[in-house]
């Protein structure tokens, strides 16, 4: 992981075809912009930075016919998302990938996956992100990207990096989730995920919740990625994003998550996405990720 190699290569997505509000394909760089570089370079990491995927410009309406909005948009970069992730861990590097709309965790994921056949995932978020083409009603693709890695929705999504390669429900959390669509709740109940709710982190309080976390994705699995979606904090101290829902994770509760995940050594890979600089005051949002992506790789009080 990030810690033994001491790499990480950057890669952002500038999508935003995944949600329906403007201005979360400006993410990579507002993220970029709040220091991200120097504060991995103080923690001794190196740093390649591939710059951002190419999106395609200005396709503002959904093609005719699709359910899906921009389905076969969110397919070609997911596609390239996802070789370009699996290369960068072929060279022993940790992918840290900065969003975009969610729908980005579909690349990611399927990447990841072609190295950890095994993998564990913690999602952080205030949705649960298991909607299907059947179950959706925004047609928003960043609603069915946890589905799609798990292989349930479209064929074009499922089949991206290879519909064979799939996450075990078993070793997948959701961890903050406050909005959860009819459809969600069924699916999460059948396929038997945990989550933990934002009433669990009340009730436990957050090491307790982090420490179950754990447990479920490291049991039988290599290595664990985190998708984070600012969304999963409270829009107090996350408020650029496209779907913001209040009652949301506090910023000791999310840093100290995050610190955790860098004490138990187990990730393999991140992504930080749905930051939107457009729906930001001063661009908290993009300095609240890179706080926590610092506190991800090692930053300490004292
Ligand atoms: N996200 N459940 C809603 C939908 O449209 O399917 C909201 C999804 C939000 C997705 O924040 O990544
Ligand atoms: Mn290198
Ligand atoms: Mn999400
Ligand atoms: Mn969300």
């Amino acid at each position: 992981n990030a810690v033994k190699n001491n790499n990480i290569s950057i890669i952002g997505v500038p999508l935003q075809y995944g949600a329906d509000r403007k201005g979360v394909d400006l993410g990579p760089d507002a993220i970029r912009g709040a220091n991200l570089h120097e504060r991995l370079k103080a923690l001794g990491f190196n740093i390649d930075d591939l710059g951002d995927l190419g999106v395609q410009r200005m396709m503002t309406v959904p093609q005719e016919g699709e359910k899906l909005k921009h389905l076969s948009e969110i397919k070609r970069v997911n596609e390239e998302l996802c070789d370009r992730v699996a290369g960068e861990m072929g060279k022993g590097h940790f992918p840290l990938v900065l969003g975009g709309d969610h729908s980005i965790a579909i690349g990611t994921i399927k990447g990841v996956l072609q190295h950890v056949k095994r993998l564990g995932v913690i999602w952080f978020d205030a949705h649960t992100d298991v909607n299907t083409h059947e179950t959706t009603h925004s047609g928003n693709i960043h609603g069915m990207s946890l589905a799609a890695v798990l292989g349930y929705g479209h064929p074009d999504l499922v089949g991206i990096g290879g519909a064979e390669n799939k996450l075990n429900p078993e070793n997948v959390v959701i961890i903050g989730a406050r909005s959860i669509d009819p459809g969600e709740r069924t699916f999460l109940k059948e396929k038997g995920i945990r989550v933990f709710t934002m009433h669990d982190i009340d009730k436990c309080g957050m090491k307790q919740v982090m420490e179950e976390a754990i447990e479920i994705v490291t049991n039988g699995t290599d290595g664990v990625h985190l998708s984070l979606d600012l969304d999963g904090m409270d829009p107090g101290v996350a408020p650029g994003v496209g779907t913001p829902v209040n009652g949301g994770m506090s910023y000791r509760e999310s840093h100290f998550a995050m610190e955790m995940l860098f004490e138990r050594d187990i990730l393999v890979s991140a992504e930080f996405v749905e930051v939107n600089p457009m729906l930001d005051q001063h661009n908290m949002t993009a300095i609240t990720a890179v706080e926590l992506i610092g506190s991800v790789f090692g930053e300490r009080i004292l």
